[in-house]
């Protein structure tokens, strides 16, 4: 594994000042090493669990870039052709710093892997399937790092990363593959969890709002993983994890520019996937899944 750190000094310029390279001793700012251990854990996840090297699967180093501009309160993984990370260090009233969750590392490292596989387009059913897989494999790089079974789970993202503006009413996370549509409740700025966790609840949106609701919508794929993992019990990487991995790499969800992809199509691959890897007690487990949350 090879990881650099860069650090932007609050200007919004990427990449930053390198400031801790693979090998290197911390060197006292504890952002630093958070991105740092992250990016880490993110690497051992996905070669340990699934044999992919790096976010390319041909060892590219991981950069990641902190004290992004002025109270950012976002992460973001920059696409091809920069490939890198930007974490901001949040306004402390949404967030604060970003690279203080594991998932949230975890999850903006995901975007980088999906441009390199199916690399679903950013808007409607497609975005909205880049983002739970984004979420899905985050909350495994947490589990596997923490030895977490599927009970013992929490199933949400952004925990230690939430902003807390009112005592009585704790923020509990930015989203929940278990209970979408819960996560947070009274948020100052973000209101109520919008989240549907199943198609009944399907949020038909415009372009102009996220994307057509790619962070909305991901609720219903989320939670059909997260059933499905429940399903099969013990540790949720093992099988759940592995099919969804395999199903980000598999032809079947590669878009064409007229057809994109769907919730559908990727409860297709997964069901499929799920007999060929596991049999058909698999195949059973991940459709059921599927029709749970009303996508077949
Ligand atoms: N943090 C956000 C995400 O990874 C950034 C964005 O909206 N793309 O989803
Ligand atoms: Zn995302």
């Amino acid at each position: 594994m090879v990881r650099q750190v860069f650090d932007c000094e609050n200007r919004e310029i990427v990449p930053g000042r390198l400031v801790r390279s693979e090998g290197e001793d911390s060197k006292g700012d504890p952002v630093v090493d958070q991105v740092y251990d992250g990016a880490g854990d993110t690497w051992t996840y996905y070669k340990e669990v699934h044999r992919r090297n790096s976010i390319n699967d041909g060892g590219m180093i991981i950069k990641s870039n902190i004290h992004y501009g002025n109270r950012v309160d976002n992460a973001f993984w920059f696409p091809n052709p920069v490939k890198q990370m930007v974490y901001g260090d949040g306004s402390g009233t949404i967030f604060t710093n970003l690279t203080g969750s594991l998932d949230v590392i975890g999850h903006e490292l995901t975007h980088g892997v999906i441009e390199h596989e199916g690399n679903w387009v950013y808007e409607f059913q497609s975005g909205a399937l880049n983002e739970s897989f984004a979420d899905v494999f985050g909350s495994l790089v947490k589990q596997y790092k923490l030895k977490q079974d599927v009970n013992t789970a929490d199933w949400l993202i952004g925990v230690e990363v939430m902003a807390q503006p009112n005592e009585e009413k704790p923020i509990y996370a930015l989203r929940s593959l278990k209970e979408p549509g819960k996560a947070y409740q009274n948020h100052p700025v973000l209101g109520d969890d919008p989240q549907p966790a199943t198609m009944d609840n399907y949020k038909d949106l415009p372009i102009w709002e996220d994307n057509g609701g790619v962070h909305i919508n991901s609720g219903i794929p989320n939670h059909a993983f997260y059933l499905a993992a429940i399903n099969f019990g013990g540790y949720a990487w093992q099988k759940a994890g592995e099919i969804w991995y395999r199903a980000m790499r598999s032809s079947q969800l590669r878009p064409t520019s007229s057809t994109p992809i769907n919730f559908i199509k990727a409860a297709e691959a997964t069901i499929q996937i799920a007999r060929e890897l596991f049999g058909s007690d698999a195949e059973r487990i991940v459709g059921k899944a599927w029709s749970e949350v009303q996508v077949i």
